[in-house]
């Protein structure tokens, strides 16, 4: 199964994705999703010159080896463009084993560990109320698993959240420079407490509930917020701190029992070890883009059960249906899986140009059936939505000094 040519695609239906083809000498192509939010191009330039012309002529088939050559094989490793970068060849080279097999990626990891794969969901309001109602209209709709996020009373603007109840996610692929949001722990902690309090009240106990911090708070805050947060019997708490430092989360480990939950921007095993060897955290969120892959994530599943973490992949906007499909197959797979993030399958035009048959069924997706990943990506579509630079916001206090510490 000799590799014959590598495309690299970029567009924008709705956000940017940029998509990796692998095309072998008969014809059989593979899938990646190799999109850094933000740096995109920097990943097409990895790939195009540093990373394409070294493959092509090789046997498709030896996945671990072409993942070895190109981590190991490179004086500068690791890095989310590096990472991205191999990650996307690593599931283009499963789609086409599944493709040459005949079977399901799922399938050559070890098979199906669960009919399905429980989701976990967004509610973004511009107060408390806002976000219960949106909450409830996702509870009626079968979701089981829901994360509530709402604005900040005297903050203008809030990290997933809009006060203008604009769709957070429709401005992802529309912010040529970085938005700037206001951050002050005091207003949060204000809040917080009020939104699970009312959660409870009004949801009732028998829906999971979740919460993402996006790594607005310092060790010792997280800590308190943990112990504020414990009798609402939250899922997870998301990205609380950052893991910089680790050891940070001894400090919030050594305080609370709510159960934590980080890693969507981790980009390898080694970003995880710390945590999980400690038993720091409860959930890993590594996603395949991010961390090299299938073969990656694998085994930093593997890693996690040993110490009783489980695997909770990331699943926002800018991940690409080819990474949702690649961790459907090892949420269908890994033993330990815990739960997924979700945030649909995207606008028509997304639609248009990644197809597949994931099915959503009363809160839950199910795994494609097809060989491969089960993702296929329509060129002639995704040339009518060209490249457009956008960003994340960035997050300042109230006196401007950058935040996210
Ligand atoms: O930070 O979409 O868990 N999901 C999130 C999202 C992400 C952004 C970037 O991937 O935290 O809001
Ligand atoms: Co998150």
């Amino acid at each position: 199964m000799k590799i014959e040519d590598i495309k690299v695609f970029v567009c924008c239906p709705g956000r940017n994705f940029v998509t990796v083809k692998i095309v072998t000498e008969d014809g059989t192509y593979g899938l990646g999703d190799a999109t850094v939010n933000g740096r995109e191009m920097a990943v097409v330039t990895y790939l195009t010159e540093h990373v394409v012309p070294c493959l092509i002529g090789r046997d498709a088939h030896m996945i671990e080896d072409i993942w070895q050559y190109l981590y190991r094989g490179a004086y500068w490793r690791g890095g989310p463009i590096s990472m991205a970068a191999i990650a996307a060849i690593d599931m283009a080279l499963w789609d086409l084993k599944g493709k040459a097999a005949g079977l399901p990626v799922y399938q050559l990891l070890g098979g199906k560990s669960r009919h399905g794969v429980t989701l976990y969901v967004h509610a973004n309001g511009a107060d408390v109320d806002d976000t219960l109602g949106k909450a409830e209209g996702l509870i009626n709709q079968g979701f089981k698993a829901i994360r509530l996020q709402s604005a900040i009373p005297g903050l203008p603007v809030t990290y997933g959240v809009l006060g203008d109840k604009k769709d957070y996610y429709d401005l992802q692929g529309n912010r040529p420079v970085p938005p700037e949001e206001t951050w002050s722990t005091q207003k949060y902690f204000a809040m917080i407490e009020g939104l699970f309090k009312q959660a409870r009240d009004r949801l009732g106990d028998g829906i999971c509930l979740l919460h993402d911090v996006h790594n607005r708070l310092t060790p010792i805050e997280t800590a308190r917020l943990g112990k504020l947060l414990e009798k609402y019997d939250l899922l997870f708490l998301e990205d609380a701190s950052l893991a910089e430092n680790p050891q940070s989360y001894d400090v919030i480990r050594n305080h609370t029992t709510i159960p934590l939950a980080i890693g969507e921007t981790f980009n390898s095993v080694w970003d995880c070890k710390y945590l999980i060897e400690n038993q720091l955290i409860d959930f890993i969120r590594a996603a395949a883009t991010h961390a090299g892959g299938i073969t990656a994530l694998r085994r930093i599943a593997d890693f996690a059960a040993i110490y009783n973490v489980k695997t909770a992949p990331h699943g926002a906007p800018d991940l690409s249906p080819v990474c949702l499909a690649a961790h459907m197959h090892l949420n269908t797979w890994a033993p330990n899986f815990g739960i997924q993030e979700f945030v649909g399958f995207g606008n028509d035009d997304m639609q248009r140009v990644f197809t597949h048959d994931m099915r959503l069924d009363d809160g839950m997706v199910y795994v494609s059936e097809a060989p491969g990943l089960g993702v296929d990506f329509d060129e002639d579509a995704a040339n009518e939505y060209p490249y457009k630079r956008s960003y994340l916001p960035v997050s300042r206090l109230e006196d401007g000094t950058m935040w996210n510490w």
